[in-house]
């Protein structure tokens, strides 16, 4: 009867831990599918393509994950997520990574215990407004309504910023981008504001993009990147070195058209580690051999899901500024592959 209790309470305790203490790699090749948190819809990012396929710069990095954990970059469950319920999403072991242009903050980390593995893309927020209000600074928004999403840091920043310029707003608290996309345009608020590669992909949809404009304020840092729960070290370390795969390759000239030469073997020995011939790098993850090879497979290295996906030759037209390789004068910079 004790030993029966204590069984009990112990099944308890393992539950509150949550699905990292199984350990999601196990969980995710047993279920050969990975569950991927992702945007309710924001194009460029992730939303579903004509064909309902999910597609877009995050939906690659959940892509590159099944390519490496599975062999299959198709192998993804996509769950929608706001910003109000993403958190529970992953807490509670529905999905197994977030990849959701999800800030890094000390107190997503610390206090709701989740492990950032990376930064997929360094934004900051930004304001549109409709040109025709003639607005060319954030300083003359005093008394504007503003649209904001809950559950972000966008909300917490505003009501920073405006605090600290001495200037007053009326927030308009929406669930989703596209609820904001509507409330926006048919001018229930006169500012939407979000994350600037937001504003360019949510511009980038509207009939007549060039009637709205983004003003030059920048008010926050919005290092944004794909996370898991805390404890699920095993795990964080496939998603973040599946994320550093991406980045390693954009810097060693590894690319969807030569990586199939390149894969036979090369005279650069970390170009071989990262590919699968040398090496044990896939073992030690408890991956296979070329476990790197598929994930790039998937949508290529960083530079090209960025170039495909958001990149200036797409209606999104983000240039690359901060989101540059390191040798290139931006932040994008992964560890060694040794
Ligand atoms: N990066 C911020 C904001 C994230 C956010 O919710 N962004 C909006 C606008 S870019 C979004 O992704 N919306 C998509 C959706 O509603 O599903 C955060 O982590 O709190």
């Amino acid at each position: 009867m004790k030993k029966s209790v204590f069984l009990g309470a112990m099944t308890v305790a393992g539950l509150a831990a949550g699905a990292a203490a199984a350990g999601t790699l196990d969980d995710v090749k047993a279920r050969g599918t990975l569950n991927c948190g992702v945007t309710t819809g924001l194009v460029g990012f992730a939303a579903p393509d004509a064909n309902g396929v999910w597609d877009g710069f995050d939906v690659g990095v959940c892509r590159a994950v099944a390519a490496a954990v599975l062999g299959d970059p198709m192998a993804v469950e996509f769950v929608p997520t706001t910003g109000q319920t993403r958190f529970t999403a992953l807490a509670s072991g529905e999905i197994d990574l977030l990849a959701r242009n999800t800030t890094w903050t000390f107190s997503r980390d610390v206090d709701l215990k989740f492990e950032f593995v990376g930064v997929n893309y360094y934004d900051g927020q930004g304001f549109m407004v409709p040109r025709e209000l003639g607005v060319s600074s954030a300083q003359d928004l005093d008394g504007a309504t503003v649209c904001i999403q809950t559950g972000t840091t966008t909300e917490l920043n505003l009501a920073d910023y405006f605090r600290s310029n001495d200037i007053s707003y009326e927030p308009v608290p929406i669930e989703t981008n596209a609820e904001a996309q509507q409330q926006y345009l048919a001018g229930a608020c006169d500012v939407y504001t979000t994350d600037a590669s937001g504003l360019a992909a949510t511009r980038a949809t509207f009939e007549n993009p060039g009637d709205h404009v983004l003003l030059p304020e920048i008010v926050s840092k919005e290092p944004l990147g794909p996370l898991v729960r805390h404890g699920d070290n095993e795990w964080a370390d496939v998603a973040r070195w599946t994320l550093n795969a991406l980045i390693t390759a954009e810097e060693l000239g590894v690319t969807s058209a030569n990586i199939a030469e390149l894969s036979a073997g090369t005279n650069n020995p970390e170009i071989n580690r990262l590919l699968g011939t040398e090496g044990e790098l896939g073992a030690m993850l408890g991956l296979e051999a070329d476990w790197a090879k598929n994930a790039l497979m998937a949508g290529g290295n960083y530079g090209e899901l960025f170039e495909a996906n958001i990149g200036e030759s797409t209606p999104i037209g983000l240039a690359r500024g901060l989101n540059a390789m390191w040798t290139e004068g931006g932040l994008i910079y992964s560890p060694p592959f040794r």
